[in-house]
């Protein structure tokens, strides 16, 4: 179920511009509109979910398709072998933003630990 105001539901129904990369799964990853590295992408599920937090059992298989389609795209994009980041920020202190949960995916440069 999609829901009306939420900017990735926009995104999902096509209805705001973005740079989709892949859609498979209940799935879609576009390009970051702010990219944080020279490769990122958001992984997305078409369902409105609006946080991590908010995941239930139901939704197992759809989150390990989304790490699956982050390695694939990882390996279509060369972050392998050096190396790449997946993150999912849940909730305010961690600066989610879009509260539609999502997959950050970024690689192409040496990432710094612990983030800031
Ligand atoms: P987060 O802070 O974890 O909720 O990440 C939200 C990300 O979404 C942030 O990296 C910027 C990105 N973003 C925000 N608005 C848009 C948009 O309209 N299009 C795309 N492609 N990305 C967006």
């Amino acid at each position: 179920m999609s829901q009306e105001g939420c900017l990735f539901c926009r995104i999902v129904r096509r209805q705001l511009p973005a740079e989709i990369v892949a859609e498979a799964d209940g799935l879609i990853a576009v390009k970051d509109v702010n990219p944080q590295a020279p490769t990122h992408l958001l992984i997305i599920p078409t369902e409105h979910i609006a946080s991590l937090a908010d995941l239930t059992e139901a939704h197992t298989t759809l989150m390990g398709k989304a790490l699956q389609l982050g390695n694939r795209l990882a390996r279509q994009y060369h972050l392998t072998p050096d190396g790449y980041r997946v993150v999912i920020n849940c909730g305010p202190q961690a600066g989610q933003s879009v509260w539609h949960v999502h997959v950050h995916l970024l690689g192409g440069r040496p990432l710094q630990w612990p983030p800031g």
